[in-house]
Formats: C-alpha cells, sequence, structure tokens
C-alpha cells in the first residue's frame, strides 16, 4: 500500500494528468511536491486540493525549486521535454539517479489488467470509443482513457484483473514510458503533426512506435494497413530481431467486412448486419478505424467470438455516437448541412472530412498554422478536385491563399475572412439548399481560441445563431 514510503516525488503540471498523479502517489506515502507554472489564482480547484493531502505546491515562476531532492519526477504529458527549461531539469535529475517518468508509465505499472492502447496521428479517442463500446457490448469490462481526457492513473480504482483499459496513447505520453507494455497495441496513422513538440517529424513517428518496444510473446500489435506509413513502419519495426520476440503482428482481416458491409462468415456465406450507408460514422477513414476496433475485439474475446457476440460488437457501432467535434452534424437548416470537424488540426484530417461529404462542400479552414506552407499543398490539391468552395479565416488564412494561388487555383472560389464567425456569414450567403457547409480548420485554433473545443462550441454557437 505504501511503496512510496520515504520517497520524495515531484509532479510537474498540475492539471488533468499531474493533478491526479499527485493525488495518488500522496496516498501511496511519497512525500509529493507539485509543480505548476500557473500562479494560485489560476490553478483548478482540483489541483489546490491537494494541500489538504499533504502535497507541497510550487507554483508561478518557480524554477523548480525543490526538484533536486525529488526521488522520482512524474511529467504530465504536455510538457515539452525536448525543450528547455525542462530538457536541462531531466538530464540533470537523471545524471544523480533520479526517475523520471510520466503518468503513463506510472499508472500503468499499477494497472490491474491487461492495456489495449491506442495510437496514432488520426482516429484514436474514435477508435479508443468504438473498441471501448464494443467490448462492453460483448459483456467485458472494458473502461477506456488516456489522452481522451480522463488520465490511466484516475480510472485505476475501477479496474480489477478481469477487466480491459483501453488507452488512448499520445506521442507525448510515449516520451517517457519505459516499461509501458500493452497487451494489444494499436497504430492507426502516422501523419505530420506536433512539430512544436517533437524535433523532428522522423523523432515523433519514432516515438508513436514505441508503444510496441516492451511487447513480448503473446502481445498482439496491430496496425491499419490502409495507412501506409502505418503499415511500412510497422513492418519494418517488426522485421528486426531484436524487437518483440513471440508478437502476434496482425491487421485487420476480411472476417468482419464484405461487400461494403460490416457482418460475418457462416457456413451459408458472409451475413451482413451493418451496410456502410447506416454506419453513424463518415468517411473511409472511419470504416478503417472500424475494422482495426473489431479485429481488436476478436483478439479479446479469442474463440469466444461466435455469431452472436460478432453481431452484440456490431450493433455497438450501428448505436455509437459521434464524438463532440469530429465530423459532427451540429445542424440542417433551409437544406444546408452543417458540420463541426474542429478536432482537424492538420491537413490530413481535413482532407479526410472533404472526402467524407458529397459534393458541393464549403469547406472552412484556417486559425493557426502547426506546420510549413508546403504542407497544405495536398489539402489545396484535394479542394482543387473536389470543388469546393475555401473560406479561409484567421491567422493562416494568408499563407493558405498564396499555397491555393501557387496551385493556380484563382478559378475556384477563395474567400478569405478574419474571424470564424465571418467565414460562418459567408459560408451561408454562398451555399445553396443540399450543400454542406465544413469546419475542418486543419490548423490549431490557438490565434482566436483557448483550444479546438473553444472554436468547435463557438462553431456550433454561431450556426445556432444564424
Ligand atoms: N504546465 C507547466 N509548465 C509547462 C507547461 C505546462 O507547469 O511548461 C502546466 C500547465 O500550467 C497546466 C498543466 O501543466 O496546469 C497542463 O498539463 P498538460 O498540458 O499535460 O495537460 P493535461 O490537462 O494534464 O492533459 C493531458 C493531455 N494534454 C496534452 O497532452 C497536451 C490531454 O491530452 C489528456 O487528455 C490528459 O492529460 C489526460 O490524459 C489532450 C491533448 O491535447 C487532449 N493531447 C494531444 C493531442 O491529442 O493532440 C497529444
Amino acid at each position: 500500500m505504501n511503496e512510496f514510503q520515504g520517497k520524495v516525488a515531484a509532479v510537474i503540471g498540475l492539471a488533468r494528468a499531474g493533478a491526479p498523479a499527485a493525488k495518488f502517489l500522496a496516498e501511496k506515502g511519497a512525500r509529493v511536491i507539485g509543480f505548476d507554472g500557473k500562479t494560485r489564482e489560476n490553478l483548478s480547484a482540483e489541483a489546490l486540493e491537494l494541500e489538504n493531502r499533504g502535497v507541497e505546491l510550487v507554483l508561478g515562476q518557480h524554477g523548480f525549486a525543490g526538484i533536486e531532492v525529488c526521488d522520482l519526477i512524474v511529467l504530465s504529458p504536455g510538457l515539452k521535454v525536448h525543450f528547455e527549461p525542462l530538457q536541462s531539469v531531466i538530464a540533470a535529475a537523471e545524471a544523480r539517479g533520479a526517475e523520471v517518468i510520466g503518468e503513463l508509465e506510472l499508472a500503468s505499472r499499477f494497472c490491474p489488467c491487461p492495456i489495449i492502447g491506442v495510437t496514432g496521428t488520426k482516429g484514436k479517442s474514435t477508435t479508443t470509443k468504438l473498441i471501448t463500446e464494443m467490448l462492453r457490448a460483448c459483456g467485458v469490462d472494458a473502461i477506456a482513457a488516456g489522452n481522451t481526457g480522463t488520465p490511466l492513473i484516475e480510472i485505476l480504482p475501477d479496474l480489477g484483473p478481469e477487466s480491459w483499459a483501453v488507452v488512448e496513447v499520445s506521442s507525448f505520453q510515449l516520451e517517457k514510458a519505459p516499461t509501458f507494455r500493452p497487451k494489444i497495441a494499436v497504430l492507426l496513422s502516422l501523419l505530420e503533426d506536433h512539430q512544436d513538440y517533437h524535433p523532428t517529424l522522423g523523432q515523433y513517428w519514432e516515438t508513436k512506435l514505441k508503444i510496441f518496444a516492451n511487447q513480448g510473446e503473446g502481445d498482439w500489435a496491430i496496425y491499419n494497413f490502409a495507412d501506409e506509413l502505418a503499415n511500412d513502419n510497422v513492418r519494418r519495426y517488426f522485421s528486426l530481431d531484436r524487437h518483440g520476440v513471440g508478437v502476434n503482428v496482425t491487421r485487420p482481416h476480411r472476417q468482419f467486412f464484405e461487400l461494403d458491409s460490416f457482418g460475418y462468415w457462416s457456413e451459408d456465406g458472409f451475413e451482413v448486419i451493418l451496410h456502410k450507408e447506416a454506419l453513424p460514422l463518415r468517411g473511409q477513414h472511419n470504416i478503417n478505424n472500424i475494422k482495426v476496433a473489431l479485429e481488436v475485439v476478436s483478439v479479446v474475446l479469442g474463440d469466444a467470438m461466435d455469431a452472436e457476440l460478432t453481431i452484440n460488437a456490431i450493433d455497438a457501432i450501428r448505436n455509437f455516437q459521434t464524438l463532440p467535434h469530429r465530423l459532427e452534424i451540429v445542424a440542417q437548416k433551409d437544406g444546408i448541412t452543417w458540420v463541426n470537424d474542429s478536432q482537424s488540426t492538420i491537413p490530413d484530417a481535413a482532407i479526410a472530412a472533404l472526402k467524407s461529404f458529397p459534393a458541393p462542400v464549403t469547406l472552412l479552414v484556417g486559425g493557426r498554422a502547426k506546420i510549413e506552407a508546403e504542407g497544405y499543398l495536398g489539402l489545396m490539391r484535394a479542394i482543387r478536385d473536389q470543388k469546393a468552395r475555401l473560406i479561409l479565416y484567421g491567422e493562416a488564412a494568408e499563407m493558405l491563399y498564396g499555397v491555393a494561388l501557387s496551385l493556380d487555383m484563382e478559378n475556384l472560389s477563395i474567400f478569405r475572412e478574419k474571424t470564424l464567425a465571418d467565414a460562418v456569414r459567408t459560408a451561408k450567403i454562398q451555399s445553396s439548399k443540399g450543400e454542406s457547409i465544413l469546419l475542418s480548420p486543419a490548423c490549431a485554433s490557438f490565434d482566436q481560441f483557448t483550444s479546438y473545443e473553444h472554436r468547435g462550441e463557438t462553431f456550433r454557437q454561431l450556426v445556432r445563431d444564424i
């Protein structure tokens, strides 16, 4: 119970991941020092409450005072470990023998059940939710956690030996997770992203592959065959003998998807349960996510996965509620479909969104670009090919307009606006009955909003008011 008795632990960052990690360590007997760059006035009630549990808070411009006495340092996932000042703090701590790990590593060491880890640049949250709901529909005690919002450390008390923790895993969490070993590890996609956190694109992708690093005999590595980079990288990774001896490396097979439908094979042939047109999730990328999720479910259930359980799992897809801000239809007004895909912060996400709705589409793109201008060429080509109307807004509007011009797109309808509100107004004026208006910004939200959720909620409100 008191594994950390006599130890001094630091937790850096006291928000969604760090606050429960500090609470956990204090409960296990450690002396805990919680660091956060926020001042007391800006800290959440949950973080302040830690003081009642004996956690010493070091806030504001703290300069990491007191960290030199800590045996263990637990990092929140969002901390930039490759940049100063943290890089030197970590190096000094490790040099004097302290252990530096992330919240996911800490939590996984105490997880009483097998973990399904789901990573990939795109599709993580939806696939994590799909796996969890399908497993639950099949009678398995599956609980979702991780990057999706609730950290693993917070759900540990709800898990038992028969449970399965379905953990959405970000590359940030894999940075300091030296023994993290999911029983089933999933890689969905590798795309260009997070260049403000990872030093290079290669380092970002390598970090994602660390989800497989500790897997061994009897574990499963599942990848999305449809994503070329995920496919190539996983195969390359496991072809090197030093990795994953005895790991079952697999991809979705055709056992649950045939003739554009989900179902199963019986003696009479393929029994259709759900046609792709009836799916609550749009787009080919989501069909791929469902295929991967079904593969995971079949691995968990093994021989028990009979026709009845397959029907239960596929029924869970039928009843799936789309996650907010991901191709979420927020209104049908005057014959126009309004779609909130605010979670799209990279061009590939906007391309996938564009492909998920029939033309004519009006696409709202803008915000703060996370990658260089050339990175948007593919999106502009997709817009040109689909003859979509394009409304650019926010900080990146001029840069994106330049990319469009470089592809001779002047003949297409391109508008430039300042704010999202202006963009919504123009979209409404330009669109007609039977069309879709899609907010899939392909950029971060931080030029005008505090988060992509804030941007999506603002969009929802603007559409309501129009
Ligand atoms: N802080 C410092 N010093 C710093 C930076 C931050 O003290 O140099 C403090 C901040 O003041 C704040 C806290 O650290 O109080 C924030 O920590 P955090 O950024 O790790 O955020 P959390 O709220 O703990 O949320 C984290 C994940 N955040 C990130 O990875 C950026 C959440 O993923 C995750 O849901 C949550 O843990 C629970 O597991 C969000 C995310 O944006 C959704 N993830 C990225 C993505 O999906 O693209 C990877």
